[in-house]
């Protein structure tokens, strides 16, 4: 099996979870995710095809994913045998801030010498922090970093100096460099997903599970793909928006994917999976014309996947006509995230829009072909009571009656982390906050405190963390009871989720009290705590949509496992050639 020149690892949140107790709540619910965080990022993917396609190999091993599926599965003896030129480590969610920080340890421990390169937002944020932990050795910088990370490879092969490498944070000498974020593209059409890539990358390893994007993908295989890098808006819980873009990223200006590009990617993930595939990133804030281009382009496709559109703001009218007269089988997102008009105000001004203008788009939506309505409500903002939470869960009702089965309701707290860079972590007072740490070594403390309640890294001037806690149970348990009372979920569903936050509560309740070191009092408990903090304030399979008889599409996987043959085949002629020659 060849030699990669770098592996790209994906770490656990908590590294060490099988063997911890620690009562992580609901703060995947919303997610395909556990509270491992098992997802890797989409950039694994664009990195590896911008690599493989300027020769070098490049495996990615989801390693929490091995890690949660056996649970004795040996990670020292399976990084042992890796043994690629340099690894690639996301720090890009800051819930990583102890899994990233532990598995560069422990490779450091392997093979010294092996260089380890972090990036992802939350490295680019705390770059200098993360420089000075022994077990890293190089930060790549910025939302886009394919070009650098290349250049970066090229360089430690042939041992050529690292100060022209853009976005790089390296230590020479043992003192700390910051090369200037230079590398800030404007089109991001120099790299896509290309699904296939994956495909290849799991015959060359003979390696399935490493590749496998989270916990249940193999039966809901949804794919991602992105539209845009940075944002115009500037929500003030965003570690993505127009002020965090700049700071962390160097980004101005938002970078769009022109629509033959997009639309290529989206045919590409169509020929080999029938599974729903989610447009990250709202059309219209590209402008009309794109609008009318990826339209086309996706009516010009007719695929039969599920084609899931999210918008910020409250869409005109004729965009939704026009989604539905391109796309078959569509259903679309919003996120108001409170009931409460003067707190959604506060998110972001730009971006607002009133119940009544909400209340129409829903019309709308539900009197086209639109499969699937989601809305997504949030606790822990600013502004936000107790009573205001419930309030919104009344809002809810309302919208449950007024509309069918296809409309559904979710609601979790903002946790665990405030993003770096957001406006309520730059400047939590002027937003109400507290915030209970602040440097990346008090987030990796505080992954290990044994529950949810003493993880979450805020308060607010109304709400404590306990507050937050009770507050998310009780949220969830009344929209659990109108889930079922309106059928949008089967009554054995809404009772399993009934009886999951009681034993949850429970659960939360005992720990509360209990430090770090008492943790081992509650070793017993470790199964069942983490069975708790899973589909409690829904249940997870109510984020997928239906299955397909067939999840993937056969032709085109034996598609590429030919194109792959043939490759390595040539490969093999090559290299045969070479040694006749004696080259
Ligand atoms: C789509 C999305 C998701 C998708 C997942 C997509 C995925 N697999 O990447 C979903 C909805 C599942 C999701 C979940 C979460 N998300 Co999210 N997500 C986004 C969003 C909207 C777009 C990200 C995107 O498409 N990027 C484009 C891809 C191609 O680039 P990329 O993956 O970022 O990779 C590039 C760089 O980051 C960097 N990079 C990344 N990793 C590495 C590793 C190495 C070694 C190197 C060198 C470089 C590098 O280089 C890559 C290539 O150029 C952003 C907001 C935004 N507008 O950016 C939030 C955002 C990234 N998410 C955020 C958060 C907090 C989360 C959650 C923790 C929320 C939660 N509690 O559930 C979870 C974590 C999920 C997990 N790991 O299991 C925050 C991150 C803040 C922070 N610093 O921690 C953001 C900024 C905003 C937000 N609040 O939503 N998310
Ligand atoms: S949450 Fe707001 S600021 Fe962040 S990416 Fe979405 S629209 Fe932009």
């Amino acid at each position: 099996m060849s030699q990669p020149d770098l592996v790209l690892l994906h770490p656990p949140s908590v590294y060490d979870f099988r063997q911890k107790t620690i009562m992580y709540g609901p703060i995947s619910d919303l997610i395909p995710s556990s509270p491992i965080f098992e997802m890797y990022p989409l950039g694994f993917l664009t990195m590896t095809n911008y690599l493989e396609a300027r020769g070098f190999k490049v495996r990615v091993v989801n390693l929490a994913l091995r890690m949660m599926n056996d649970r004795r599965f040996d990670v020292p003896a399976f990084l042992a045998k890796l043994k690629p030129k340099a690894y690639g480590i996301d720090l890009h969610w800051l819930p990583h801030a102890h899994g990233s920080l532990e598995v560069a340890k422990l490779i450091k421990q392997i093979d010294p010498q092996v260089p380890v390169i972090f990036g992802g937002l939350s490295a680019s944020y705390y770059h200098r922090e993360l420089i000075e932990y022994p077990q890293v050795d190089y930060v790549l910088r910025g939302d886009s970093v394919e070009p650098p990370l290349h250049q970066l490879l090229v360089c430690l092969r042939e041992g050529r100096s690292l100060e022209s490498v853009p976005n790089l944070t390296w230590k020479s000498e043992g003192v700390v460099r910051a090369n200037d974020l230079s590398f800030v593209p404007q089109s991001l059409d120099y790299v896509d997903l290309q699904p296939q890539q994956m495909i290849k990358m799991v015959l060359r390893y003979r390696d399935l599970q490493s590749v496998l994007p989270f916990n249940g993908w193999w039966q809901n295989p949804i794919t991602a793909i992105f539209n845009v890098k940075g944002c115009a808006h500037q929500c003030v819980t965003c570690g993505s928006s127009r002020k965090a873009s700049k700071q962390l990223c160097g980004r101005r200006v938002p970078a769009f994917r022109s629509p033959q590009n997009l639309v290529k990617n989206i045919a590409e993930i169509g020929r080999t999976s029938r599974g729903p595939i989610f447009l990250v990133g709202d059309l219209q804030e590209v402008g009309p014309d794109y609008v009318r281009q990826v339209l086309e382009g996706l009516e010009r496709l007719a695929l039969k996947n599920e084609i899931i559109f999210e918008v910020f703001g409250m869409p005109p009218s004729g965009y939704l006509q026009a989604i539905d007269r391109a796309v078959k089988n569509w259903s679309l997102e919003l996120s108001p995230e409170t009931h409460d008009e003067a707190l959604r105000r506060i998110q972001d001004e730009r971006v607002f829009y009133t119940n009544e203008e909400l209340e129409a788009v829903i019309q709308q939506a539900l009197s086209l072909r639109c499969h699937r309505l989601d809305l997504f409500f949030m606790i822990g903002l600013s502004g936000q009571t107790r009573a205001s939470v419930l309030a919104t869960i009344d809002y809810c009702e309302f919208l449950f009656k007024n509309s069918d089965r296809r409309l559904s309701c979710f609601i979790s707290p903002r946790g665990p982390f405030l993003d770096p860079g957001s406006n309520i972590f730059e400047d939590p007072e002027r937003y109400g906050y507290r915030l209970l740490a602040h440097s990346l070594e008090e987030h990796r403390q505080l992954l290990l405190q044994p529950s949810w309640t003493q993880i979450l890294n805020y308060e607010t001037i109304w709400m404590s963390r306990e507050e937050l806690v009770e507050v998310t149970y009780a949220a969830a348990e009344i929209l659990n009871g109108l889930k079922l009372q309106y059928r949008r979920i089967s009554p054995a569903h809404g009772q399993e989720v009934a009886s999951r936050i009681i034993r949850a509560r429970a659960l939360e309740d005992r720990l509360r009290g209990v430090d770090r070191h008492q943790q081992i009092a509650f070793a017993e408990l470790r199964g069942e705590i983490h069975e708790y903090s899973v589909s409690t304030v829904c249940d997870k399979r109510e984020l997928f949509w239906p299955r397909q008889r067939l999840n993937f599409r056969l032709l085109g996987i034996l598609r590429v496992v030919l194109e792959y043959l043939l490759e390595s085949l040539q490969q093999k002629a090559a290299r045969w050639r070479r040694k006749q020659k004696g080259e």
